[in-house]
């Protein structure tokens, strides 16, 4: 039977209301934070980020310096329209480039040049065409063809220069969130600087400080375009390498509010976000991490959503909270963890020492959080008897059938259509069924030993998994209901 998802809200709907009227019973840190140092170093070095060097003195594959526009620039030029927005790139596991030393699942690090001993970067700050997963591609708003946009990446020390070019409808500008910049550098429209108009290119140069995970974002309009996806993440290495080998991931939090069949978020919502994603990707269009046991695993975690914070819980281990956009938590003060809360905001950064192979699951621990679009004013039918309904929705509604009276966990195995541009409300297929979360989820892929950094498949285990008791052991336990 197919129905469609608009079609099953409304029959939800349709089907309550029936209920109701008919009196129906219805049931009820930073990076500069030192690694655990259990372990002797490794000799080997992260499968993708080559170099500890601390200061990768090499150009990356970078694009040529953006030419060095002025502020008295000739006048804006209007953006592009709409219909020839860039598509992104299509995102592989990796967004790493040579020398980088961070990995970003589903992102890409922000390429630089190295001029008179100052980093150059270029971000663009423009409309895109983003997929959050297959089936759900909606116009947003970026840096560089991505939502979030490039990991700026540098060593403590480093002096930059970062141009940064509005292509977008209407004004904005970059505020360095963490980084101790000077004060004209803050990047507050009206206050530290007058906005960067449509066309025009600025000039932002400052020092970073400090080692650490920090974040990017506009200070002009900001519920419009935080909400439409124009956010980045910063990391900062300390000069210093890591005593041994690290895999060390960035991942952005973000929600959105897209109305099932539309293509863009709506920045004026304040809650019933419906779409969750790290990275810009909603479960399972999220890229796994990976490690081998035994390796340092560093995660910075970033939230810029506009409203709400999660709680981020690990599976199959213990970690500390290392850093903040604060700075680096001593060790003294370092907590053991399987859930950390990051709020909007706010960079936290974590470690753990991979201990056990497997497909560990991270995940926002809000239900709502770790699930696909769902349409939030659907009637809540569980418990509820929908016997002979179908029928008569049948004649209002052809083809609509209830769903939902015994759980919901069937909505995604049913084949239903979908109203395009929409994803299931749930997950997708592991390795045992259907995984019934989505949304603000991920993996990390742990093995033995990886045979480099791309999706390993699914974790083959070495001993089973839960299963039906048998009624031998039933018996043998005093089992009897
Ligand atoms: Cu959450």
């Amino acid at each position: 039977m197919t129905i469609t998802r608009r079609t099953l809200l409304r029959s939800s709907l349709v089907a309550g209301a029936t209920l109701a009227g008919a009196g129906g019973k219805a049931a009820a840190q930073p990076g500069s934070a030192a690694p655990p140092a259990q372990d002797p170093a490794p000799p080997h070095q992260h499968g993708a980020p080559p170099a500890q060097d601390p200061a990768p003195p090499h150009q990356h594959g970078a694009p040529p310096a953006p030419p060095p526009h002025q502020h008295g620039a000739p006048p804006a030029q209007q953006p592009p329209p709409p219909t020839t927005l860039p598509v992104a790139p299509p995102t592989l596991g990796r967004g790493t480039l040579p020398g980088s030393r961070v990995a970003v699942p589903n992102g890409a690090v922000l390429p630089w040049t190295a001029r008179g001993g100052v980093k150059i970067f270029h971000l663009r700050a423009e409309p895109l065409r983003h997929q959050i997963a297959p089936g759900l591609d909606v116009e947003a708003w970026g840096y560089n063809g991505l939502s979030p946009g490039p990991v700026i990446e540098a060593v403590a020390g480093d002096h930059v220069r970062i141009y940064v070019t509005n292509r977008l409808p209407e004004p904005t500008s970059i505020h360095w969130h963490g980084i101790l910049v000077p004060y004209g550098m803050d990047g507050v429209t009206g206050l530290t600087q007058p906005a960067i108009e449509p066309g025009k290119t600025f000039r932002y140069e400052f020092t970073f400080d400090r080692a650490g995970t920090f974040m990017y974002h506009p200070h002009a309009d900001e519920m419009t375009q935080i909400a439409l996806g124009m956010m980045g993440m910063i990391v900062v290495h300390p000069r210093a390498p890591a005593p041994r080998r690290t895999r060390d991931y960035a991942l952005m939090a973000h929600e959105w509010k897209i109305p099932i069949g539309t293509r863009r978020a709506d920045p004026l919502a304040m809650n019933d976000f419906n779409v969750l994603t790290f990275n810009g990707k909603a479960f399972p269009a999220t890229a796994p991490m990976v490690a081998e046991i035994g390796d340092v695993i560093r995660i910075r975690f970033g939230n810029l959503g506009p409203m709400d914070h999660h709680p981020l819980h690990l599976h199959g281990h213990t970690f500390e909270l290392v850093g903040t956009d604060g700075g680096a938590v001593p060790a003294s003060a370092r907590l053991p963890e399987t859930t950390v809360l990051v709020p909007t905001g706010t960079t936290r950064t974590i470690e753990f020492v991979a201990r056990a192979a497997g497909d560990w699951p991270l995940h926002c621990h809000m239900t709502h959080h770790a699930m696909n679009q769902m349409g939030h004013d659907a009637a809540n039918l569980i418990g509820a008897r929908t016997d002979g309904l179908d029928a008569g929705l049948g004649r209002a509604a052809p083809g609509a059938m209830v769903m939902g009276a015994g759980g919901m966990g069937d909505m995604s195995r049913m084949a239903m259509a979908k109203p395009s541009p929409s994803i299931a409300m749930l997950g997708g297929d592991g390795p045992h069924g259907m995984i019934d979360m989505g949304g603000m989820f991920t993996l990390i892929k742990i093995r033995d030993r990886l045979t480099g950094d791309g999706d390993p498949g699914w974790y083959k285990p070495t001993s089973g998994a839960a299963s039906e008791a048998t009624p031998d052991e039933l018996a043998r336990d005093g089992i009897t209901e």
